[in-house]
């Protein structure tokens, strides 16, 4: 009983949120750098500006410096214990326009250290190629995955990754959360996932999700046929954000929508996993009248790049409600959410259902009977520190140990496949939807807030200790 003895317990990070260098060792422009700061308080939603203007608030410039502090971090990370680190390789330290021949040897140097570095502390890397980095360069030249060369200008960029760091890195993902812009096509995600620019409200704006995401899946699928050409032994998976959904009632209507917002959202991962669109999809096309450039020999491709596991993040579930003006059954995240009363919200408004990851966890292995590896599952709060400069954050440690005790019913009663469990971030790191610091995610505090104030030391939460304790038991001691 319990969890395989060479679990991958740990923690994500994505390189944009932490390293900083934003501009250091060669590194070009990423669609990062030019998202200014939202906040929790007004509202305020991150911005896209056209490249970096003079007077705003980029916080991924610096982030947490994780470019000059890594060593220092991986050394705490080692302390807790972890066997695994997952973060992201940013394409623009290899290729800082996107669109060169050849790489930029010193951010390969720094990956290759960073690498280096784990494995010294016995750390096993778990890298994501793309990471809601896509270079700028690519998005003014080509709108990102819009144009099918960009397609090309990944598979350099993963080739280069997996020569010169296949040696030493076993787990990859290849596109951070791609189904997040199913059923939301805003100008946030779509820039994020595919490096897309479109205006809020742009009717085309659906029809190009649809295209851009099947180039990310090519893209996607000869990444996997490269690093296996390489390295058989390389496992390549997907990532996806799995928010599983519920139906708001048992109306026959609320099941069907429930059953028709999964087709939508997940969709991509059954590209992923099985290799082929399904038929509900290729159907939508035909119904709204969508042009989508895919080939037979695409298509080929598709069927030849399936990944060996499928990581996910586990935030939230969300609970669906079919409405009467919804005549096909059509869902959109932003309209056919509601509100579900059985379960709790974090200060950011996030639901907090530890069930859901074991449902999760089931579903995703009914469905594609595969590997599956949690790749980040967290809470974002607000953190006190005392005057003596502790950091006591038990509701942090009591969501994730809900969390994890969860996932371990789901491996120990239900026999789920799991490679391992990285939570997000084991160090606060800029939020990724509002660009801010004082949400807050680590075992390991960082000293600066949302203003950008702080020295940037280190220290260590009440969080830590106890994460410690768990990965020294393998997860039989959650208390
Ligand atoms: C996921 C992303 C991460 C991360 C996390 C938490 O969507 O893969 O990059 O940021 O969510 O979200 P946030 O930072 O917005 O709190």
């Amino acid at each position: 009983m319990g969890l395989r003895k060479d679990f991958l317990w740990g923690g994500a990070l994505a390189a944009h949120q932490v390293e900083g260098g934003w501009d250091q060792g060669g590194k070009g422009m990423s669609v990062a750098d030019v998202m200014t700061a939202g906040d929790n308080v007004t509202h305020a939603p991150r911005r896209i500006t056209d490249g970096v203007l003079p007077g705003e608030n980029y916080p991924n410039h610096e982030a947490v410096d994780f470019y000059h502090h890594y060593k220092e971090d991986i050394a705490l990370f080692a302390e807790m214990g972890f066997r695994a680190l997952r973060t992201s390789i940013q394409w623009t330290r290899i290729f800082p326009e996107g669109d060169e021949t050849t790489p930029n040897e010193e951010g390969i140097a720094f990956y290759n250290d960073l690498i280096d570095t784990c494995l010294s502390h016995g750390i096993e890397p778990v890298i994501t190629l793309q990471h809601f980095e896509m270079p700028w360069g690519l998005v003014k030249k080509y709108n990102g995955f819009m144009d099918k060369h960009v397609i090309d200008y990944f598979c350099r960029f993963a080739s280069v990754c997996f020569e010169r760091f296949g040696d030493r890195v076993k787990y990859w993902m290849t596109i951070n959360e791609i189904n997040n812009q199913a059923a939301q096509p805003i100008a946030h995600h779509m820039l994020q996932e595919g490096g897309v620019l479109i205006q809020d409200g742009d009717p085309k704006a659906e029809e190009m999700m649809y295209q851009s995401a099947i180039n990310e899946l090519i893209a996607s699928a000869k990444a996997v046929q490269i690093g296996h050409a390489m390295n058989p032994d390389l496992m390549i998976g997907c990532m996806i954000a799995n928010e599983p959904l519920y139906g708001a009632t048992c109306k026959p209507e609320d099941m069907l929508e429930m059953e028709k917002a999964n087709q939508k959202r997940y969709w991509m991962l059954d590209v992923h996993a099985r290799g082929y669109v399904p038929a509900f999809v290729e159907k939508l096309w035909a119904r709204k009248g969508y042009q989508i450039d895919l080939s037979d020999a695409e298509r080929r491709v598709l069927a030849a790049g399936t990944v060996d596991y499928i990581g996910w993040s586990y935030y939230m579930s969300q609970a669906v409600a079919w409405r009467e003006a919804n005549t096909d059954f059509d869902f959109y995240e932003l309209e056919d959410i509601v509100d579900n009363p059985y379960v709790k919200k974090s200060d950011w408004g996030w639901p907090i259902d530890p069930l859901g990851i074991r449902y999760g966890l089931n579903w995703m292995e009914d469905r594609y009977h595969l590997p599956q590896f949690i790749v980040e599952n967290g809470l974002g709060a607000y953190d006190k520190v005392e005057p003596d400069g502790s950091i006591d954050d038990q509701y942090r440690i009591d969501y994730l140990r809900a969390h994890i005790a969860k996932m371990i019913e789901a491996v120990d009663e239900d026999g789920v496949d799991l490679l391992g469990y990285t939570m997000w971030a084991p160090i606060d790191i800029v939020s990724a939807s509002t660009g801010e610091m004082d949400k807050r995610y680590g075992f390991v505090y960082v000293n600066k807030n949302n203003a950008g104030e702080g020295d940037l030391s280190r220290s260590r939460k009440k969080s830590f200790y106890w994460y410690k304790k768990v990965i020294a038991t393998n997860g039989e001691d959650l208390a």
